[in-house]
Formats: C-alpha cells, structure tokens, sequence
C-alpha cells in the first residue's frame, strides 16, 4: 500500500454503508428494523452508564451502531474463489468453517471478516458465506442441469475483476478506484427480478431443496440478509410486531444472561417477492421467490473449546427436551427450559474467566500504570490486587445450530431433511483456494498478546504454556 491507497478497512466501512443502502432501498423492512435496533441501542446505553463507560473504554462504542453482517450463497468453486479475492481487497478473511449440511441444508461456509483488532475497531463488517453442495443433490440429471447453469453466469462485472487485479498488482487501491471498486462489487450481491430459469424448472429445483433453487435460479448471489447488531435483543424481538414486522418464533443461541456469551440471534420471517420466470418462447411468467429476511444479533464474550463444549451439551439438552418449533406454538416452553438448562454455566466475569470458558482482553488498571516493576508475581495476585483487570473479547464469529435455526425459520418445518453427509473442510478451502483462520487459535492469540503487554509493563513476564 502507498499513501495514496485508501486503506483496507475504509474500502470495507465504504462497501458495508453502501450495501446497507441498497438494501434498504431493496427491503424496506430491513430499513424498519435498523431505525427499532437504533432506538433500542440508545435506550440500552442511557439506562446502563456502566456498560457505555466500558464500551467507551475499549473503543468499541462507536462500531455498535454501523455493525452488521450479510449472507450470500454461492453456487461453484470458482464463485467462492473470486469472492475470496474481493473480500481481501476489503480486508475480509475467510475464519472458521460451518458445515450445515448436519442440519438439513446443503451448504458449507465460512464467514469474511476484519482480523485485527483495529481493523475491527474501524468496521466489522462480515460476510457470511456458503457454498452450494451440489453432491448433496439426489437427482443425478437434476444436479447436471443445475451444474450447467452455474457454470455459465457470471456473477462479477468486468469491472469488479479488473480493479481486484489491479488491487492485487498494486497492493492497494486510490479514493478514485475504490469508489468504483465499491459501485462494481455491489452490482454481485443486487437482487434479480427475472430469474435464469422456467417456472417448471425453477420447481424441480424448489423441490429438491429451497436453499437450491435459491442459489441456481438467479444470475447472482443476491445478498439474503443484513443484520444490525443491538444491545439488547429481547426488546427488540418484543418491540418488532408494534413496527409492523413479524419476529421468527424464538431467539437463536444462549438464553439471556448477566453476562452474555457468544451469540443470540433473531429475524424476521422472508418476504415472498414477485419474479419472473422464462416462459421458453422469449418472454416472461410472473411467479414468487422467497429469500430475503432481516435478522438482528447480540454479541457475547468469545469461548474456549472448553466454554464451547459446555455451550453445545447444554444447548442440546434444551433441545432434546424442547424443539422449538417454526410457527411458536412452544416457544415459551423452549425459553423456560433453556434457562433451567444454562444455569449451569457460570454467570460472572470471574467465574467465567477462572473456569477457562471464555477469552479475555486483560489491560492494565490505573494503579498497575502507577505501579514500579516488582519482584516475580502470578497474574492471579496482580488481578487480585487491583492491577491488572479483564473484559471479554467479543466474540465474531457465527455458531452452526443457529445458523441452521435461522435458515430453517425460513424454509418451514415440513422442509426439513436429513443428508447423508459430513463436514469437507479440506473440499471446502480447496473450491476456496486458501486455508480458513481457526477462530480459537485466533481468540487465544488476542488474549495472549494482552495478558504479556500488562505483564511487560510490571516487569514480569508471561509464564510459558
Ligand atoms: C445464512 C444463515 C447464517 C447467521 O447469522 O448465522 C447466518 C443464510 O441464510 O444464507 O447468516
Ligand atoms: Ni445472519
């Protein structure tokens, strides 16, 4: 990058304003949602002066409010592959894989995301994003027309290709390409109205899985979802019907707790919008596609594998009891037992951080600043005597039973099917051309840097592993 590169991350907080506009124009409700998160978020920090000041105080206060994620579905290897290359571009890396197919549906993802902490900072934007298994297809001919189509559109401009070269070439790109750069890449993730495809076609597909229809039948990946991150996600769930927007039946992830963990999820239900369909003789079919939803999340601390054991046993205890079920008839049946279940993970910072659960940034207090290097002293001592202090790292990432639970809202409970597949993470970064970040390894990183910095500064040093 020269100086008259714009940077990576301003490139990315460009593209998610600009994505988060079209949209909003693309999906009204989406832009109904977004003002009822704003709101919410306001009324949050005004009643918890507490939580404001330690947002203030590890700078992530001002990224809450233009915090979101997307969703788009690919159809091919080579798809995925350009994709990747955008995404850097944008500063967006592939971390972590999600195998979705356990849960009825026939994708694998990854999520693009900012990796630093700064970068974060700047702008969070993620992309979550899956790849059409198309092996998952029963129906051999069915699978080979499905391959033919995709193997045909292009879902990148010219233009988009030529500036991620000249990006690549040229480490970086000027204000003047990066809008353009921007304008390009926007153009892959619009919505379609006409579809590539028959009516009868479109239905065989339909038929075999909706998610499949969804990614064959259009000349792009239309972006399905934008998510809003708000501070508190039961308000916004209970407020959304008096906005005119009809919640799915529960909130995805953990119950709500004093001290949130990972990731809880909501949406709203997809919109069953007007397309139009080849008709064979040169003209066009009106019909309907649903795809299109709004979702919010809130966000927790980020968890050890061992947190991440306990989070997956008792989130499957809750469910073997309780299913939750798509049109709500138990969700509070489900919300009651999953309370009682969580009840066994600790609910304080301390515990959380002494059980080994969940990874902390660890900085120093005042009176470590003022304090003169000393003698041997173990973190713990340091920690306890008001030295060194401790927040969660945010956790950035997605968790697959509710991803699924969200896909799943939108397909229907008589839509669901089982395939007989398992996790391809090698077949996945192969289609991808790269190697996905390991989300814990990443987390433990982050934790470890701060924990040594506090500890350089007291003249101590980090014990080794
Ligand atoms: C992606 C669903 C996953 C999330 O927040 O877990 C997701 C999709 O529907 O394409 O976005
Ligand atoms: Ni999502």
């Amino acid at each position: 990058m020269t100086s008259e590169h714009v940077s990576r991350s301003d490139v990315r907080a460009r593209f998610s304003a600009a994505m988060s506009a079209m949209y909003r124009d693309e999906v009204p409700a989406y832009g109904t949602l977004m003002d009822l998160v704003a709101r919410v978020n306001e009324e949050v920090l005004a009643a918890r002066p507490d939580l404001k000041s330690r947002l203030e105080a590890t700078d992530n206060l001002e990224r809450i409010s233009q915090e979101r994620h997307g969703a788009i579905r690919l159809g091919s290897a080579e798809e995925l592959a350009m994709m990747r290359r955008v995404f850097a571009v944008m500063g967006m890396h592939p971390v972590g894989y999600y195998d979705l197919s356990t849960a009825g549906v026939p994708v694998h993802s990854t999520a693009f995301r900012p990796v630093s902490e700064a970068a974060l900072r700047r702008n969070p934007f993620r992309v979550f994003t899956s790849l059409l298994r198309l092996d998952l297809v029963a129906d051999e001919s069915l699978r080979q027309t499905a391959a033919g189509i995709l193997s045909e559109r292009r879902i990148f401009t010219e233009g988009a290709i030529e500036l991620t070269e000249k990006a690549e070439r040229e480490g970086g790109l000027s204000h003047h390409d990066a809008d353009r750069f921007v304008a390009e890449v926007l153009q892959t993730f619009r919505w379609h109205e006409r579809a590539n495809v028959d009516a009868d076609l479109y239905r065989r597909l339909h038929d075999a899985h909706r998610l499949i229809a969804d990614v064959v039948s259009f000349r792009g990946p239309h972006i399905n979802h934008l998510t809003p991150r708000t501070l508190d996600i039961d308000k916004v769930q209970a407020l959304m019907p008096q906005y005119g927007i009809a919640p799915k039946a529960v909130v995805e992830g953990p119950p709500a707790r004093n001290c949130p963990i990972l990731l809880r999820q909501t949406s709203f239900k997809a919109l069953e919008e007007r397309v139009s369909f080849r008709d064979g003789q040169g003209g066009w079919k009106a019909g309907t596609h649903t795809a299109r939803f709004g979702e919010i999340e809130q966000r927790g601390i980020a968890l050890t594998p061992k947190g991440r054991a306990l989070y997956d046993r008792l989130l499957k205890e809750a469910r073997n009891i309780v299913r939750p079920a798509t049109d709500g008839s138990n969700a509070g049946a489900y919300e009651k037992i999953l309370a009682e279940t969580f009840a066994e993970f600790p609910d304080s910072w301390n515990e959380i951080r002494e059980a080994g659960l969940g990874y902390f940034s660890y900085s120093l207090t005042e009176k470590g600043r003022a304090a003169a290097p000393s003698g041997a002293v173990d973190t713990e001592t340091l920690i306890a005597g008001g030295l060194i202090q401790f927040d969660p790292i945010v956790y950035e990432d997605f968790l697959p039973v509710s991803a699924a639970g969200i896909f799943q809202s939108n397909l229907g409970d008589g839509a669901h099917q089982e395939f007989v597949a398992g996790p391809n993470q090698r077949r996945f970064e192969d289609d991808l051309g790269a190697r996905v970040l390991n989300e814990f390894d990443h987390y433990a990183g982050i934790e470890r840097a701060s924990l040594g910095a506090c500890l350089t500064a007291l003249g101590q040093r980090l014990a080794a592993e």
